[in-house]
């Protein structure tokens, strides 16, 4: 099978099973774990934060970051199709008692002065505004690059009306690579930043959330209520350290297989490639194909492959670690073959 349902399945490289094998442990709910420490050090001077926790999902640290940032009763502003809002279980509802207040984006980004528009003034009748989110690169916009102004822009506005920004940057490295800003240029121009170790960089578990240091010591404590405080977690920090300073370059190879991919897939009949593919995700409709998306994931698995419904008609193709060139030529043979036999049934 080659799976390119997401970039969080890959399996930890020989030299993260050996780091965690060998990681200096100890509990770190007491904050006595040295692994971790280094890990959270290292995050913290990457992002140009103070200060950095180890989370154990990217959903983990939205979350957190949601409840230590606002108080039940105030809305939140986000793009319509942000994973804290698409995929998280409605838990900004359930846990922080937040309210959704969503924008319609273009490839994720949202425009400036809407946000500006939709900040609430003061009266009585309505929520206060906690926090304004983004996302960088953009799932659901298949792995889109928000443009680096486009967040200036919003900081910008957010600041002039005392509201934070939080960052669900799950990919934010794939963002920095392919654009050529740092995650600390962007982290910049954020109060809180979360990161995902285990989707691109090929972690097997865990994010960060990065901010000021007294953010970090009440989402400190918000890990503990959500029952997230671990004890000897080196053996996990260890491979995580590994995926933020050996494995972030490579990225670039992710692009050019999804670049390599998204050509293939255009060439064939019935298929459109959705987005203009700027990192590790290739979005295709599979309608003028006969088939719906669940259809054509059915006939593409009998052919070995694996990918995801994005869409009624729309299939999600995730790039990774585990996929090599030779892969990709394999799937768009596959692809070809199950497109094929179902335009000549
Ligand atoms: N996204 C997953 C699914 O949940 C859709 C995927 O396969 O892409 N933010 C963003 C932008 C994400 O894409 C994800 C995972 C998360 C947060 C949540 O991370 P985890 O899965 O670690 O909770």
């Amino acid at each position: 099978m080659i799976d390119l349902r997401s970039d969080t399945v890959t399996k930890p490289t020989e030299k993260m099973r050996q780091a965690s094998y060998n990681a200096e442990v100890g509990d770190d709910v007491y904050g006595e774990d040295p692994s971790v420490h280094k890990l959270e050090e290292k995050a913290a001077e990457l992002l140009g934060k103070e200060s950095a926790l180890f989370v154990t999902s990217g959903t983990q640290g939205n979350q957190i970051a949601v409840l230590t940032h606002c108080s039940p009763g105030n809305e939140i502003i986000l793009e319509e199709n942000a994973h804290i809002y698409m995929y998280e279980g409605a838990a900004i509802s359930a846990f922080a008692g937040v309210q959704p207040r969503t924008l319609k984006g273009h490839k994720g980004a949202m425009d400036p002065s809407e946000v500006q528009a939709t900040i609430r003034p003061e009266d009585i009748h309505f929520p206060e505004t906690g926090l304004i989110c983004l996302e960088n690169t953009h799932n659901k916009a298949g792995g889109a690059v928000l443009p680096f102004e486009n967040m200036k822009g919003i900081y910008q506005i957010a600041k002039n009306h005392h509201v934070p920004v939080h960052l669900d940057g799950a990919r934010l490295f794939n963002a920095a690579v392919s654009s050529g800003i740092s995650v600390g240029e962007y982290a910049g121009y954020t109060d809180t930043v979360q990161i995902c170790l285990s989707k691109g960089l090929g972690a097997p578990v865990g994010s960060i959330i990065a901010g000021s240091k007294s953010f970090i010591q009440q989402a400190r404590k918000w890990r503990k209520r959500l029952g997230g405080g671990l004890r000897q977690v080196g053996v996990i920090a260890e491979p995580g350290y590994i995926a933020l300073t050996e494995m972030v370059e490579r990225l670039s190879e992710d692009h050019k297989h999804a670049e390599v991919l998204a050509e293939g897939l255009a060439n064939m009949e019935g298929l459109k490639v959705e987005n203009k593919v700027e990192t590790n995700i290739v979005l295709i409709n599979v309608e003028d194909t006969g088939h719906n998306a669940e259809s054509f994931l059915t006939a593409l698995q009998k052919e070995g492959v694996l990918a995801v419904p994005f869409g009624p008609n729309t299939v999600r193709f995730v790039t990774h670690y585990d996929v090599s060139g030779q892969d990709i030529d394999r799937v768009i043979k596959k692809v070809n073959d199950a497109v094929s036999s179902q335009l000549t049934s």
